[in-house]
């Protein structure tokens, strides 16, 4: 049967009249809906591990403005966690995690395979969205990128540098690499586990990407996602990923390509002309309009919506934000910019 959900063919290569579109964060503070329901839950995490909850405020932007994506409800820390390291949320200011200094902290951390009690309430999500989404909607399953993860895990929150991470990994390469390594595997487990229980499409974030250059890049970055991948791709022939190594720069050139990603999503600071000109070549570009934009609204969200749609319009592009949206956005300015690219 030809595929008929827009996102899907975006990712098979097709080029569309019109780009599907979702965006990061899709479900969150910006909308009252998912602040009650998160008051009913209780915190954040009791949210992210009730699948009933997590699988409705799924679907509270999917009914608000009919996204062509769903992403499921749940969070790149959720696998440490799984992993047995303690994470916690501080409200108002971030997650915190026990941390890893050095070899006693890995080995404290379970193997790949035994995560999956810990996060079956995640599973039951998907496995309810599958039955609750609209027949044109794709389903996407997510995970951290092993750096990114780990720059967590090494620092025990999050850091405007990574400065912990890059000291481990100057300080005890082979604690860091084992580290990546365990990541790497049990992602693989955790996102084989999403696509059996209703994933169609997996997102690889990683948010942190920018901070590691040259050979760190190509050991950390781009050999994870590729071993990552190939993985799900053997297991499951024909998923489409997309992979999101975030404010590479120069580095989003070959990605795609040499990790075998389906889709490539950039930040908000790539040019969408240098993007259709380097990247669409080796296929489906996601991005990528700045998240100012949802809270400062006006004509300048008209014309930057249009100017990337114009952009990428020669070849396959899904249509999303250059990062999250937040917390402080209007919800009409969503509306907004679906009335740009839908018309
Ligand atoms: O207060 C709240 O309700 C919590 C805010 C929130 C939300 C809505 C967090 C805390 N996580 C999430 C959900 C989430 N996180 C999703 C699912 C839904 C969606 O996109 O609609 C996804 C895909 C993520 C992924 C995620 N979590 C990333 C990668 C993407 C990115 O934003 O760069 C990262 C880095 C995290 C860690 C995290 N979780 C939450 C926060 C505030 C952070 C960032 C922490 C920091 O470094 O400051």
């Amino acid at each position: 049967m030809a595929q008929t959900k827009k996102l899907l063919r975006s990712l098979a290569g097709e080029t569309l009249p019109t780009p599907p579109v979702w965006m990061m964060r899709q479900a969150g503070r910006y909308l009252p809906e998912y602040r009650a329901t998160r008051a009913r839950a209780g915190d954040f995490l009791s949210l992210c591990y009730n699948s009933d909850l997590a699988a409705e405020v799924t679907l509270q932007p999917i009914r608000r403005y009919g996204f062509d994506a769903a992403i499921l409800f749940a969070d790149i820390l959720l696998l440490p966690q799984a992993l047995g390291a303690d994470v916690w949320f501080v409200t108002g200011e971030g997650p915190r995690l026990s941390t890893i200094t050095g070899a006693e902290g890995l080995t404290r951390l379970k193997g790949k395979d035994d995560i999956h009690d810990h996060l079956a309430p995640i599973y039951d999500t998907l496995r309810i969205l599958t039955r609750e989404l609209p027949s044109h909607t794709t389903l996407i399953g997510f995970a951290g990128a092993p750096w990114t993860v780990a720059t967590y895990m090494i620092a025990g929150r999050g850091t405007p540098d990574q400065g912990p991470a890059h000291a481990l990994k100057t300080a005890d390469r082979t604690i860091f690499e084992a580290l990546i390594d365990l990541l790497t595997e049990a992602s693989i487990e955790y996102l084989s586990m999403q696509v059996m229980a209703g994933a169609e499409v997996i997102k690889l974030f990683d948010s942190w990407a920018g901070s590691l250059n040259g050979e760190d890049f190509a050991k950390y970055a781009l050999a994870p996602a590729k071993r990552i991948i190939s993985e799900l791709k053997a297991r499951h022939p024909g998923l489409p990923v997309i992979a999101f190594p975030r404010q590479a720069g120069e580095a989003y050139i070959g990605f795609a390509k040499e990790t075998g990603a389906d889709g490539l999503a950039i930040d908000a600071a790539v040019d969408p002309h240098w993007a259709a000109r380097h990247l669409q070549p080796d296929g489906c570009v996601q991005g990528n309009l700045d998240p100012k934009h949802m809270v400062t609204g006006g004509p300048a969200l008209v014309e930057e919506t249009r100017a990337i749609v114009a952009a990428l319009k020669t070849g396959p592009h899904i249509f999303n934000l250059g990062h999250g949206i937040t917390p402080d956005a209007d919800p009409d300015n969503v509306h907004r910019m679906l009335e740009a690219i839908r018309g």
